[in-house]
């Protein structure tokens, strides 16, 4: 495995970064954002948990605590985007699409964002791959990550299975016995080589890409002082259209439509669109789509 070419230099897609994206399911490109974007964004981050975007169940009075005290007591909140107009932009940010259109489709679609913050003690997501929990049609999903804090083994960056994309199936879920995972279950990943198991350290304005059936996961945050701060969206070709109930939230749909394009043409766009997601905190445990 050549791991240079899981690097995208000066935000231009090489052929080569679209051969390693196809065989190992994952890219990197760093200090894609720039120190003001970055800002922003941690900015903007304090503001959505001080509730000054609009009310979040679960969100606390922050009275006159500061910005660390409060997200000290948070993981991640779902669908920032719902309610911020500025995580929306970056939804759409060009040299972020710019990337897209060439690993997924010039037709791409955006279906939902996280915003994680991943406070110290704060446990990490166990091993999973994102189209078990929002499946397409085409295996185009796709995971932006952008890290608005420097990510590292300390703090809980991500891991991945570099290839584990190319098997193109989804794999078993077991019960989580780690202490290092937030949720009930994960993959068992011990079939793999452990060198083969890396870690994605990254600097702030860093973006990395992955697959939905790219396995990943993050483990705890480990500092005292050292936020994770992280927002990651998921996008797909416009092309598939999105079979996604979220675990029984919403009713059984062929299509999900609480879409937003970000590049191209939409074949479905006669559908319209419609808004039914609402922001929500992430437990600390989670049980998403668990049978155990
Ligand atoms: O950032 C993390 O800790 C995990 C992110 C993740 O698992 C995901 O985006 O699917």
């Amino acid at each position: 495995m050549n791991f240079e070419n899981a690097h995208i230099k000066n935000a231009k897609v090489s052929p080569a970064n679209i051969g390693f994206y196809k065989e190992y399911g994952y890219l990197v490109a760093e200090q894609l954002l720039s120190v003001n974007e970055i800002d922003e964004l941690r900015m903007e981050t304090a503001e959505i948990f001080r509730g000054n975007r609009g009310h979040v169940d679960g969100l606390v009075d922050p009275g006159e605590l500061t910005d660390q005290e409060i997200l000290k007591k948070y993981i991640a909140i779902h669908f920032p985007h719902k309610i911020s107009k500025v995580i929306k932009s970056y939804l759409l940010h060009q040299r972020i699409t710019d990337v897209l259109t060439k690993i997924i489709s010039p037709n791409v679609k955006c279906m939902q964002s996280m915003l994680f913050v991943k406070a110290p003690g704060k446990a990490g997501q166990s091993w999973h791959q994102d189209e078990y929990y929002i499946p397409t049609r085409d295996r185009s999903l796709t995971g932006v990550w952008i890290a608005i804090d420097d990510a590292s083994l300390d703090n809980g960056c991500l891991w991945i299975i570099p290839g584990s994309n190319k098997s193109g199936y989804i794999m078993d879920r077991v019960p989580n016995t780690s202490a290092e995972y937030a949720d009930v279950d994960t993959v068992d990943v011990s079939g793999f080589a452990k060198e083969n198991i890396i870690p994605v350290e990254v600097k702030s304005g860093s973006v990395v890409f992955f697959n939905g059936y790219t396995l990943h996961s993050s483990q705890k945050n480990k500092t005292e002082d050292c936020f994770r701060t992280a927002l990651v969206n998921h996008y797909m070709s416009a092309e598939s259209m999105l079979p996604w109930d979220q675990d029984g939230k919403f009713d059984p749909t062929d299509d999900l439509r609480d879409i937003m394009m970000v590049s191209g043409e939409d074949p479905y766009g006669y559908k319209g669109t419609i808004d039914v997601n609402r922001p929500y905190l992430r437990p600390e445990t989670l049980k998403i789509k668990t049978s155990l």
